[in-house]
């Protein structure tokens, strides 16, 4: 079906055909051990389109169980070269079907369809990049003079465990489980309850990739439900997490139940410093995208500019005046700016901007829902900046986790790497700065995953990814994320 068929389909029935509902365990399309289902609901209009299983701790022991099975079987012997030619063929399969994934994405997420082609484009470049590691996995030889040989076998861990969030759905998954896969482990998907559709869909992919049974299961369900019975199964043995800091506290104490590896990717309130000498308009425009893309629901969102005092009433008002050309809409009418993820988050959202003005904190702009003919009864909140807002203040202290700018002002390099650097999080930061000297003084003294200078999204699949302090531990993408799925032997034998 074309990509205008498809629309054409929801707006008119309110749903899209064979969309799926049962769990994928061992090669095979299941019910769940219960009748009991979660409703998707389209952000864009607040009304369900699909329902997937509520999957339970039986079915999530099958899919671990099914997952050994493969990875001691079929998978963890199979030629890497191999492994890494079916994950080509997944790239191009998903890269024919990518018109579909992205409808039900952007449905399932609210994001703009356009939004969610990209993020379906990033998934099919996960499976390429990691498709060309599965062969390139290699250990080392270790110098122990004569008589001695040393050297070391770099093996996958075992089954994994991917607990994916809904702001990302597809792109998560495939972040960690194409690394996985790629490095001979196997998976077991957990995706969020708001968003399943698409990790879903995936295992059709796979399947016609030729992806032998069991390598990739998926079970939906709630956290409590399903994705706590995955990460305490003793048979899992690394566990990747993207979520809140509370839920990965309680993944990480699971981990360590069992001694597990585990990969958190937490929140973020990632500072954007704004030097008096950067170039004003490229800053406005580069912090209008980092905080209002994905209306802000992204771990890494530039959620904080920490501006200097002589530029401070400038670049806001050009990043207000700026903000004025977003227009928000339903995800498939492909507006530039779209819905919160769910009425939880709206709330949360609201709550946050409600409490800071009640506290006397200036709203240079937005600071509302959004209700419009073009939002109906979606899930909509303005582009937001509180202006002016003090260190100690939760707007600067706590992830929002929307479309929520915060402004700091500072007066001077130092103060500004204090203000970057005021918070438990730790995850990303941008640096605007003509100024070669303050943007490396900057980027080693900030603490963070990642910092960009003068593009605040520049980056890829290439660069490792991941946060310090409560954003998390360990680093996704890039050859680093490879780590995440091995473990080295020593072998040394005397001759
Ligand atoms: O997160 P949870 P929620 C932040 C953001 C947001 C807040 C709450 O600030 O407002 O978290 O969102 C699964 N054992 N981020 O409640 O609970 C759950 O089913 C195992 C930032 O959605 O962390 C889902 O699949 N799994 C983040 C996943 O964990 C459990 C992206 C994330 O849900 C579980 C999303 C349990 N006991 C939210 N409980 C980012 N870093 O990008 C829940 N889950």
């Amino acid at each position: 079906k074309t990509i205008d068929a498809l629309i054409s389909e929801y707006f008119q029935t309110g749903t899209l055909q064979d969309l799926p509902n049962k769990l994928f365990i061992n090669g095979e399309w299941v019910s769940a051990s219960t009748t009991k289902t979660i409703e998707s609901k389209d952000p864009g209009n607040g009304k369900v389109f699909a329902s997937v299983s509520a999957g339970q701790a039986e079915d999530i022991d099958k899919a671990v169980k099914a997952a050994r099975d493969a990875f001691i079987n079929v998978w963890r012997d199979m030629k890497p070269s191999k492994r890494g030619h079916i994950l080509s063929k997944a790239a191009e399969i998903l890269e024919q079907k990518a018109d579909y994934f992205a409808v039900v994405e952007a449905l399932d997420s609210g994001k703009p369809l356009d939004e969610a082609k990209g993020d379906v484009a990033s998934s099919v470049g996960a499976l390429r990049y990691y498709a060309g590691c599965a062969d390139k996995i290699q250990g080392d030889t270790f110098p122990l003079g004569d008589g001695v040989f040393s050297f070391s076998s770099v093996d996958p861990v075992g089954v994994t465990a991917h607990i994916i969030p809904w702001n990302y759905p597809l792109a998560t998954t495939l972040r960690g489980v194409a690394p996985a896969l790629a490095a001979g482990c196997t998976a077991v998907v957990k995706p969020a309850e708001q968003t399943s559709l698409t990790a879903l869909m995936l295992a059709d992919v796979f399947v016609e990739a030729g992806l032998p049974d069991g390598v990739y299961n998926v079970i939906t369900g709630t956290g409590a439900e399903a994705g706590s019975p995955l990460v305490n199964h003793p048979e899992v043995q690394h566990i990747t997490f993207t979520g809140s800091v509370g839920t990965g506290t309680l993944v990480m104490d699971a981990a360590a139940k069992n001694i597990n590896s585990v990969t958190l990717e937490l929140g973020g309130k990632s500072p954007i410093v704004a030097l008096a000498d950067c170039d004003l308009e490229k800053t406005a425009e580069g912090v209008l995208w980092a905080i209002f893309y994905n209306a802000g629901q992204i771990c890494s969102a530039g959620s904080r500019l920490v501006v200097e005092r002589t530029i401070h009433r400038e670049l806001v008002d050009r990043i207000v005046e700026k903000t004025s050309q977003l227009k928000a809409g339903h995800a498939l009418t492909n507006p530039n700016y779209g819905a919160i993820n769910s009425i939880e988050q709206l709330e949360k959202i609201d709550g946050f901007v409600e409490r800071a003005k009640a506290r006397g904190i200036t709203v240079a702009c937005g600071g509302e829902r959004i209700k419009t003919k073009e939002t109906e009864n979606g899930w909509f909140y303005a582009p937001t900046i509180m202006d002016d807002v003090p260190m100690d203040d939760e707007l600067v202290q706590q992830e929002i986790f929307g479309p929520v700018l915060t402004v700091q002002v500072v007066d001077s390099l130092e103060e500004a790497i204090k203000a970057a650097n005021c918070t438990d999080f730790a995850l990303a930061a941008g640096v605007y700065t003509q100024n070669i000297s303050h943007a490396l003084k900057l980027s080693k003294s900030i603490d963070s995953g990642q910092v960009t200078v003068n593009d605040y999204w520049a980056g890829g699949i290439e660069v490792p990814f991941g946060g310090n302090r409560s954003s998390g531990i360990g680093r996704e993408k890039g050859l680093e994320a490879l780590r995440n799925y091995v473990t080295t032997k020593a072998i040394t034998m005397t001759f």
